[in-house]
């Protein structure tokens, strides 16, 4: 077992020096998508949208549901609107946290 120690210690000295660059969380999230209103579920701070592909979440287009975060944003939406939205993977819930009708 001790034998690993050492190892182990050039491990995480190592690690943060090979880290591969990337997108700061900051970019990421700003990254807005595109998709229509098919549902509101405003008692549970739920929507659904059929949305083109998300790319800050490595998601194709597709019908799917999202929780919303302040629920409040659902009420600048309805069913039927095409909308500019912000998803995010906030502790593996996909999250709406800006949307807006699109023109
Ligand atoms: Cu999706």
């Amino acid at each position: 077992m001790k034998k690993w120690i050492p190892l182990l210690a050039a491990l995480a000295i190592a690690a943060p020096l090979h880290a591969q660059p990337v997108t700061p969380p900051a970019a990421q999230a700003s990254v807005m998508s595109e998709g229509v209103v098919r549902k509101i579920d405003a008692a549970n701070a739920k929507i659904t949208l059929k949305h083109g592909p998300i790319v800050n979440l490595d998601m194709p287009g597709m019908t799917m549901v999202f929780r919303v975060q302040p629920s409040e944003l659902l009420n600048s939406v309805k069913v039927g609107d095409k909308v500019k939205f912000r998803a995010e993977d906030i502790n593996g819930t996909f999250t709406v946290t800006a949307i807006q009708a699109a023109p």
